[in-house]
């Protein structure tokens, strides 16, 4: 069994991470694992940058592998907003239902066609606080009207998947992995490991 640390917070991103990557027989520690986990300022401009920042800043303090994930939704009509800021669009004190009802005010008036938007995922794999590999993914899709569905984190009730007909929020985890910038991304990983396993 091999261990990775994931170098994130977001409870949400971590789940998504241990049921992507089980079945390839790794073990995910969080960032608790880490006793003096670094306070890491997401100075980057793009989520590759923020990616690396996150994932070799940690990676310094361990010995283990470190992926992090930098990821976020762009919406088109606001000019590629919220971005690189997705987490902390509107301020400190929304949650992740409140940056919703930002966006969905943002958004009022705007027609269906003018409401696409897409979920970017960039990841870093580090050792020894240097990057030795980046993943991507994207999944593009449009912001509805009104939040849908209970499932997922983040902005998944207001994205909308032509292809599955649903919002992301009303996908099962193992739908929602199929389909997702995240999952497009750790099937870069998992393609990555099986090859350094010579599998
Ligand atoms: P860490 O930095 O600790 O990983 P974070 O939540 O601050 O956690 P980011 O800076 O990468 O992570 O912000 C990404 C935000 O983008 C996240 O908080 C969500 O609001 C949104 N987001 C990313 N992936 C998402 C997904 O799969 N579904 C819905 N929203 C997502």
């Amino acid at each position: 069994m091999t261990r990775i640390l994931v170098a994130t917070r977001n409870p949400g991103k971590l789940r998504e991470f241990e049921e992507a990557l089980a079945p390839e027989g790794i073990e995910i520690v969080g960032l608790d694992a880490l006793a003096d986990a670094p306070i890491v300022r997401e100075t980057g401009s793009s989520f590759d940058e923020n990616a690396r920042i996150k994932a070799e800043a940690c990676s310094a303090r361990t010995d283990l592998s470190v992926l992090a994930d930098d990821s976020g939704l762009e919406v088109d009509a606001l000019g590629g907003e919220p971005g690189v800021r997705s987490a902390r669009y509107g301020g400190e004190g929304l949650d992740d239902a409140g940056r919703c009802r930002l966006v969905l005010e943002k958004l009022a008036g705007v027609p269906r066609e003018r409401r696409r938007a897409r979920f970017r995922c960039a990841l870093a794999l580090a050792r020894g606080g240097r990057t030795i590999a980046n993943f991507e993914g994207t999944v593009e899709g449009v912001i509805l009207e009104e939040p849908r569905g209970e499932n997922g984190f983040g902005y998944d009730p207001i994205f909308f998947h032509e292809g599955a007909g649903r919002a992301f929020a009303e996908l099962s985890r193992a739908e929602k992995r199929a389909l997702s910038h995240r999952g497009r991304a750790l099937d870069g990983v998992r393609r990555y490991w099986r090859y350094l396993s010579g599998r």
